[in-house]
């Protein structure tokens, strides 16, 4: 059985999600990412850069055990696993994997940023907001034009979806409104009607955060700590 390694965040949810549209069969152990586990040795060495998710799977290829980080790197070996949801078709293939690294390479991180710097950065930085909060609205144009000519992003509901779904949820929190985004809008409702989806997002909901972040949390995910435990 995989071992999933995880916390309810958006990068934590695509995987969760992937394991169970695939109906593969996993456990769950919690890394709480705001107490400082993702510094803990034993978690390291599964994930060097700190950071959830992670699996390990004790049936890997040539029944050897298996141990990644970084969720498109995961996503990708749960679909070669399962068979499920990246086609083995060359060009249906690639569209799929340019749109899970537009997710990795620009939707997590600016996302991300924007999500600091409007809700956690100690004093207000304008350029900063204004910088990230543009650029946010830039990718939701993006996969809003995508998804008018298509009806998920690389054609077929695929793990670039999977990926993207949960970062596109915090509208509100960036300052933006779905019906600027008809099409992302539709994609959306899709998504939250999948069983599959749903199951996912539910995983680990009852750890998730209520209001604002305490100040020891800042410390563990902003501090310095992170330099230092290494
Ligand atoms: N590129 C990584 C990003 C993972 C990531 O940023 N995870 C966050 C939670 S969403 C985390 O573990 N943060 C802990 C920390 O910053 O110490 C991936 O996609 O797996």
């Amino acid at each position: 059985m995989i071992d999933f390694y995880s916390w309810p965040t958006p990068n934590g949810h695509k995987v969760a999600i992937m394991l169970e549209e695939a109906g593969l069969a996993y456990n769950t152990i919690d890394i709480d990412i705001q107490k400082g586990d993702q510094f803990e040795e034993k978690f390291l060495a599964i994930s060097p850069n700190n950071r959830i998710p992670a699996i390990v799977d004790p049936e890997g290829p040539g029944g050897k055990p298996i141990s990644i980080f970084e969720s498109g790197a995961i996503l990708i070996y749960l679909a070669e696993k399962s068979g499920k949801f990246l086609p083995t078709e060359p060009h249906a293939r690639m569209d799929v994997l340019q749109w899970l690294m537009f997710q990795m390479g620009n939707v997590g991180p600016m996302f991300g940023q924007c999500n600091h710097f409007r809700s956690y950065a100690p004093e207000e930085i304008p350029y900063a907001v204004d910088r990230y909060t543009k650029e946010v609205g830039r990718l939701y144009g993006v996969m809003d034009k995508q998804l008018g000519r298509k009806e998920f992003l690389a054609g077929e509901y695929s793990i670039a979806d999977m990926a993207t779904y949960s970062w596109t949820l915090g509208y509100k929190r960036y300052g933006y409104d779905m019906d600027q985004y008809p099409h992302l809008k539709r994609w959306q409702a899709a998504l939250t009607a999948r069983p599959g989806v749903a199951r996912g997002m539910e995983l680990q909901s009852e750890k998730r955060r209520t209001g604002g972040m305490s100040d020891d949390a800042k410390k563990v995910l902003f501090g310095d700590q992170q330099y230092e435990r290494r």
